[in-house]
């Protein structure tokens, strides 16, 4: 039997999270800065209000986004929990679905009491709150946070916990630069401003900065770009093999499709990674006018936002999956 899902209201999340609990804080696997910057931001929030919280993943913190977990924790893998830590509820903040929680669904699932989130489409796991409007689930840590210091539940914003939510917020509108930037994203990050912290570091770093493992994955995706539709599609590829060539790691190819976006012209880019030798492939999409990617994703079982989403595809080989997903997105263009 599937228990009924509650939607919440922003009220019944603050009052659940005043609770004091000894907390899991789940986020998705393959983290991306919001992912990370909103569950520390949570940990942070629910220590300064009394509990204990401990952020897990199924996969350990990007060596890329180390500035954002050093000094307050080290490790997001579930050995990493403390032994003496009770569990006492387990929330997950930026998870669409259960699938997107990894291993981690399998240990938690069922014990998950509610999931904070901005994806248009999502399936949700357990009781939940989503703001389809927010452009991070940062955001919605952050009006969280002014919530429960209005309330008193804490006296004070907790150190680091606006660098985390400014990191989180940045990295999920590519800089404030996505179309999902509202008014919003900025008065948020304007209060954030006030705090002091050096928000010019926090974006080279995320954007300015990359390791030569990334240039290498970028160099090699570059070689491999093909251009469809009147070069309105753009789609790269990174083979298990080549990943093997490079010896790097899946962490590192992130910002592959950025080499497809990139260029003049193009409406959608895909980029499509093989991680093992299995003929399983990772397609990510992006759209920069009014194409649908999570319309195309959804197809294969997979979804996202409109204009990011991603999916997995089994498939003979990696020709097949572009050629699979360019037809999908013809269907969308037209
Ligand atoms: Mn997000």
């Amino acid at each position: 039997m599937s228990k009924i899902l509650q939607k919440l209201s922003f009220d019944e999340v603050c009052d659940r999270l005043s609770e004091k609990k000894n907390t899991i804080i789940l986020f998705h696997v393959r983290p991306d800065g919001d992912a990370v910057g909103s569950a520390l931001a949570m940990k942070l929030l629910l220590e300064a209000s009394g509990s204990s919280a401990w952020c897990v993943c199924g996969n350990e913190f990007p060596q890329r986004l180390a500035f954002l977990n050093d000094g307050i924790q080290k490790s997001s893998l579930a050995e990493s929990i403390p032994d003496s830590f009770e569990i006492e509820r387990v929330i997950s903040v930026d998870t669409a679905s259960s699938s997107q929680l990894g291993e981690m669904y399998e240990i938690f699932g069922d014990k998950i009491d509610f999931m904070i989130d901005h994806h248009a489409k999502g399936e949700p796991y357990a009781d939940y709150y989503v703001a389809q409007d927010a452009a991070a689930a940062g955001e919605i840590v952050f009006d969280i946070s002014r919530e429960m210091l209005k309330r008193g539940t804490i006296k004070e914003i907790p150190e680091r916990l606006d660098f985390c939510l400014y990191a989180a917020i940045s990295s999920d509108t590519g800089c404030f630069k996505y179309s999902n930037v509202t008014p919003k994203t900025h008065i948020c990050s304007a209060e954030i401003l006030k705090s002091g912290i050096d928000t010019a570091q926090i974006n080279r770093l995320l954007f300015d900065s990359k390791s030569m493992e990334v240039l290498a994955v970028e160099k090699a995706g570059f070689d491999t770009l093909k251009m469809f539709h009147n070069g309105k599609i753009a789609v790269v590829f990174f083979t298990y093999q080549m990943k093997q060539k490079l010896g790097v790691l899946d962490e590192h190819l992130e910002t592959l499709i950025d080499v497809a976006r990139s260029v003049e012209g193009v409406d959608v880019a895909v980029a499509i990674r093989q991680p093992g030798p299995e003929k399983t492939f990772r397609v990510s999409t992006r759209s920069s006018n009014a194409v649908d990617v999570s319309a195309v994703c959804s197809y294969f079982g997979g979804g996202g936002h409109v204009r990011a989403a991603g999916c997995t595809i089994v498939a003979d080989s990696i020709e097949h999956v572009a050629d699979l997903v360019v037809t999908e997105v013809e269907k969308q263009i037209f």
